[in-house]
């Protein structure tokens, strides 16, 4: 459906190399209605919540330093298959097996700094948006190019 909604999340690293535009318009370009935004810096407990099928992996105590060592803009997209696309969109989760074309295959070379998040599953996604975001913070707005993107 058109209405399917993904978590979409810009790390640390992607923020502090200033690649916040690159990635949102790319999202944009494809026609997926941003519905909420914003920057802010996770709590420990936002991500063991958020990773909560990690916590108890090897990289987990790594990884949550790296996520929580400055901003992350937080996004949910809104558009036909836009959970699967995302994904899509930023590539595999080893940079290195991402391909070029990719947000990790064009801007990420190691696993802990992928750059960006996005949600794997209906489930997933679900979880994510109503973990970072309050109901009040989605906004529900009509995109006028709707009739120019779907048939
Ligand atoms: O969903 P995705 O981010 O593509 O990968 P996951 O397997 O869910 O892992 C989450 C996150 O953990 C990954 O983006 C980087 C980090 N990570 C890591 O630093 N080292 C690993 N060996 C595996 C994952
Ligand atoms: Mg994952």
């Amino acid at each position: 459906s058109q209405n399917e909604r993904t978590f979409i999340a810009i790390k640390p690293d992607g923020v502090q190399r200033g690649l916040i535009s690159k990635i949102i318009g790319r999202f944009e370009d494809r026609g997926f209605k941003l519905v909420g935004i914003k920057l802010m810096t996770p709590t420990e407990n936002l991500l063991k919540q958020h990773y909560s099928e990690h916590v108890d992996k090897p990289f987990f105590p790594k990884m949550l330093s790296f996520m929580t060592s400055g901003p992350v803009l937080a996004t949910v997209w809104e558009g036909k298959d836009v959970i699967r696309q995302g994904r899509t969109i930023l590539g595999a989760t080893n940079p290195l097996n991402s391909a070029p074309g990719t947000i990790r295959g064009d801007f990420a070379i190691d696993m802990g700094r992928n750059v960006c998040h996005g949600s794997d599953s209906v489930e997933s996604a679900n979880r994510e948006i109503s973990l970072w975001f309050k109901a009040e913070e989605l906004v529900d707005w009509k995109l006028n190019q709707m009739s120019w993107i779907y048939e």
